[in-house]
């Protein structure tokens, strides 16, 4: 985004960033003031909670991940589950 952050979520050891559509809806909602947002991810909805910080599947709560809003030079696995080279 213009102030040099991405959205990231926790994998196993490492931040993997939100693929591009996705960052720009969680990125709005942010921006909005909302404390959540529901986004569709490989067929699934998830939650993006900002007062938590972290996002879950709808269907099942209990699988959640830690989320955060960091420079986009962060190091980072890769975007959406593909490694960087
Ligand atoms: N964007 C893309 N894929 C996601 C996201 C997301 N925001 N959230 C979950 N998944 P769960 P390591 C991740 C995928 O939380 O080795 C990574 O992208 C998630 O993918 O139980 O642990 C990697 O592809 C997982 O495959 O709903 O760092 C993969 O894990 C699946 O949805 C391995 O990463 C279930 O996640």
């Amino acid at each position: 985004f213009e102030d040099g952050h991405q959205w990231f979520y926790e994998g196993r050891n490492g931040w993997w960033q939100y693929d591009e559509r996705t960052s720009k809806d969680i990125e709005e909602a942010f921006k909005r003031g909302n404390t959540t947002c529901d986004v569709s991810i490989a067929g699934k909805i998830y939650i993006v909670d900002f007062v938590e910080m972290e996002q879950k599947q709808k269907q099942n709560v209990l699988r959640s991940r830690r989320i955060k809003r960091d420079l986009s030079t962060i190091p980072k696995k890769g975007i959406s589950g593909i490694r960087a080279a």
